[in-house]
């Protein structure tokens, strides 16, 4: 038998992107391991992707096209062929678009980052559903908060290097379990502890990170803006701060000046329930350590004020200067070095569109647009357009995933929507489909990808053969396309082809391709120091700290809290977090039983005191509920929960959870301050003994 090594990348939605070696023999796949070569990732993969050949044989993977029989989630399907399938989806996409495609904005394509591949992606999905006129798509359940907000201040989602981190003296990580969810940024934090630098973890939760950090803040969810403002307060007292690299790069700073000196350390340590002296060491550290650097991720942005928060922390690395180092600075993403690289306009042709401007659904919102009737005014005065009639789901599954999931749940239980999705397994989503295509894994396709959390371009070269009638997303869509009579021949396109025109030519910025298939991956030529004179990506260069149409960055509190809405807070005391889960990646993973197996059921950990207040032990069932539902979880007492913060981990498939139901049930569809984002984590509760005799229902 030969075997042989295929060059692959991991799909996933997660800042490391790693480089994978996949060892194929006669024709199957047997092993995934990390590639020792790739320097951001050095050979190391997660619990999980190295599971990556379990997940793609799984006996629970969908390998033909499925109808639905029985009732709406009833879960009947029966098995069709792909012209059938495709035909019929066809005719009744027509249908509802109507005479010239009049209606077509009643269609909404629903997609994130289930692969982050730029031809899986969006690449013929978006010129099918731009030729058809459908309704866009805002991408905002992640990042778009954080993201938009960095922007705002920087011009781009850019910052230091992660390999860089290694030499840094102090490293703040700020909203992140990096263990969990940004391993080989981990490595890079280790190496520099090792050689002597401080951590400081900032985050409600004592994560597996948390606890291996020097120190740690945990402070209230949704109030590092304030905490930001505490810091600014202290540099400013002590004059700690790089004068002549804030008059050079910056704009703005004499209002926000102000307005951090009303934010001495008491202030802030009531607002975010720590001592204020928490605040006098970080800002010392902070203000009095070179390189400084700052791991900032999307925990913090996951609430009301989170673009804001991002502003405020994001503004600190110029008042101390540390960016004049190349271990000093700030990583949220470095998405935005790719910018100019990708040539996103040629692989999603928005010129497709032609005159036509459709409406733009929020993702995050997708419960209650799902909803709504045709014409129906908006909170905002607006009106909303026609009904939602189809969904075409792909790379996502939003009835785990997205907010206030009761009312998600709702819409796509909706018998007069006609839905499609796109997938590898049944889940939660899947279930309520009128259609299930068969997708082919990241082992079974070719795709190329960017990064977020480094800045290499990678490639993904097929594995295997597609496993039963599985196809790409981009044949699929081929297909559907053709059966439109969709008859533009980028269409055409293959998958080769696609790849060929996915990045600009190196000497436009780009990518070489050639280069690509050669290594594998293709590093940005990016400065070491790329900020130590200034040189942001904004219009002029500088740091904004007063951004237009955003204003001078402050703390905002969160949606639901004990000052925003007291009357609340005391029917619900606890503030509840759902951050990732270790062992799933969002809702991905959470059907393969080896990596279920490790945690066997959703928990909620709790602090001994507010457990003590409510007879709840280790172990034992709880009910969490809020105006907008209930769950049931195992209990975990200890102290990796704060007093009045409750986590719930990971997003799980509700049909594998014992109670058939997870945490997006209680958290709300209210919109971030910045980017239009779900602020999962401001979210009130209160948690009692689950009773035998009561159903965890609403
Ligand atoms: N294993 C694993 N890895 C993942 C994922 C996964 O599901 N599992 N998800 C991937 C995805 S989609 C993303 S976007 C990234 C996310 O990457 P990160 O943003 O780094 O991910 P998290 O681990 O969610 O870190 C968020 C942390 O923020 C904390 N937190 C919650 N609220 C607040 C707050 O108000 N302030 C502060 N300071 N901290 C807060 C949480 O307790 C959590 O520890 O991770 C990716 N990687
Ligand atoms: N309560 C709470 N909710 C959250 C979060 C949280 O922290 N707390 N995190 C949020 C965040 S950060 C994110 S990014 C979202 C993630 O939400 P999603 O992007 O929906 O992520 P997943 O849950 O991983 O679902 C992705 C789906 O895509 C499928 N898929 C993967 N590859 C392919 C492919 O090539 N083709 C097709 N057709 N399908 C494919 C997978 O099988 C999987 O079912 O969830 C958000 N929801
Ligand atoms: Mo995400």
């Amino acid at each position: 038998m030969t075997t042989t090594l295929v060059r692959a990348a991991c799909p996933h939605d997660c800042p490391d992107t790693c480089a994978i070696v996949v060892t194929v023999e006669g024709g199957k796949a047997i092993k995934v391991h990390g590639d020792p070569r790739h320097p951001p990732t050095h050979g190391s993969l997660c619990t999980k992707v190295s599971r990556y050949t379990e997940r793609t044989y799984h006996e629970g993977r969908v390998l033909h096209p499925m109808r639905r029989v029985g009732p709406k989630g009833s879960g009947r399907f029966e098995r069709v062929g792909w012209d059938e399938a495709l035909a019929d989806i066809a005719a009744r996409l027509a249908r509802i678009a109507g005479p010239d495609g009049a209606n077509a904005e009643a269609i909404v394509p629903y997609s994130y980052a289930g692969t982050m591949g730029m031809l899986q992606g969006e690449s013929i999905a978006a010129r099918f559903f731009h030729q058809l006129g459908a309704s866009l798509l805002d991408r905002t359940i992640c990042s778009s908060a954080g993201g938009e907000a960095l922007a705002a201040t920087y011009g781009a989602k850019i910052g230091m290097h992660v390999e860089h981190y290694a030499e840094s003296h102090l490293i703040v990580i700020w909203g992140s379990n990096s263990i969990t969810s940004n391993l080989h940024f981990w490595t890079h934090a280790q190496q520099a502890k090792r050689a002597g630098a401080k951590l400081i973890c900032i985050d409600p939760r004592r994560t597996e990170t948390a606890e291996k950090c020097h120190e740690h803040i945990a402070l209230l969810p949704g109030t590092d803006g304030a905490l930001a403002l505490g810091v600014m307060h202290e540099l400013i007292a002590h004059d700690w701060l790089d004068h002549d690299y804030i008059a050079r790069h910056t704009e703005g700073w004499p209002a926000l000046r102000e307005r951090a000196l009303a934010w001495p350390p008491e202030r802030v340590a009531a607002v975010c329930g720590i001592a204020a002296d928490a605040v006098r060491s970080l800002a010392r550290d902070y203000g009095t350590t070179q390189p400084a650097a700052i791991r900032l991720n999307y925990g913090m942005q996951r609430a009301r004020g989170g673009g804001n928060a991002v502003r405020l922390v994001a503004i600190l690395p110029c008042l101390i200067g540390a960016w004049r180092h190349r271990a000093g600075g700030l990583l949220l993403s470095a998405s935005g070095w790719f910018r100019h690289a990708r040539n996103d306009a040629a692989l999603q042709r928005r010129d497709l569109l032609g005159k036509r401007r459709p409406r733009t659904i929020n993702m995050s919102t997708i419960g209650d647009d799902l909803l709504r009737e045709t014409g129906e005014a908006l909170p905002d005065g607006a009106r909303f357009g026609p009904k939602i009639e189809a969904l075409v789901v792909y790379n996502s599954n939003p009835v785990a995933v997205a907010p206030q999931s009761v009312r998600v749940a709702q819409g796509f239980a909706r018998e007069d929507l006609f839905t499609v999705v796109l997938e590898h397994f049944m889940t939660d989503t899947a279930d309520l489909a009128d259609y299930v295509l068969p997708a082919t894994t990241q082992l079974e396709h070719l795709d190329l990808h960017t990064a977020y959390g480094h800045t290499y371009a990678m490639l993904n070269e097929p594995a295997i053969a597609p496993l039963g009638e599985a196809l790409p997303n981009t044949e699929i869509f081929r297909r559907l396309a053709a059966r439109m009579g969709f008859d533009d021949p980028c269409f055409a396109d293959s998958d080769e082809a696609l790849a060929r025109i996915a990045f600009r030519a190196p000497a436009e910025g780009g990518v070489d391709f050639t280069a690509l298939r050669e290594h594998g991956w293709v590093k940005l030529d990016i400065a070491e120091a790329p900020f130590a004179e200034g040189g942001f990506a904004t219009p002029n260069g500088k740091c904004r700290i007063d951004a237009p149409g955003y204003g001078v960055p402050d703390y905002l509190p969160n949606y639901e809290s004990a000052t925003s809405t007291p009357e609340l807070a005391r029917r619900f005391p606890l503030a509840m977090i759902s951050p990732p889960e270790r062992n799933f990646l969002n809702s991905s993973f959470v059907n393969v039983t080896s990596l279920r197996g490790i945690d066997g059921e959703p928990v909620l950990e709790i602090d001994a005191g507010d457990a003590a207040k409510r007879g709840i032990e280790t172990g034992q069932r709880v009910r969490i509920w809020n105006d907008r539902g209930a769950i049931e979880c195992k209990a975990v007492v200890g102290t990796r929960a704060r007093p009045g913060v409750v986590n719930g981990l990971g997003v799980w498939w509700k049909k594998l959870a014992k109670d058939g139901h997870n945490a997006n049930e209680l958290t709300h569809q209210h919109l971030t301050d910045i980017g239009r984002g779900p602020s999962f984590y401001d979210c009130l509760v209160e948690v009692e003994p689950a009773s035998a005799t009561r159903p965890p229902s609403r």
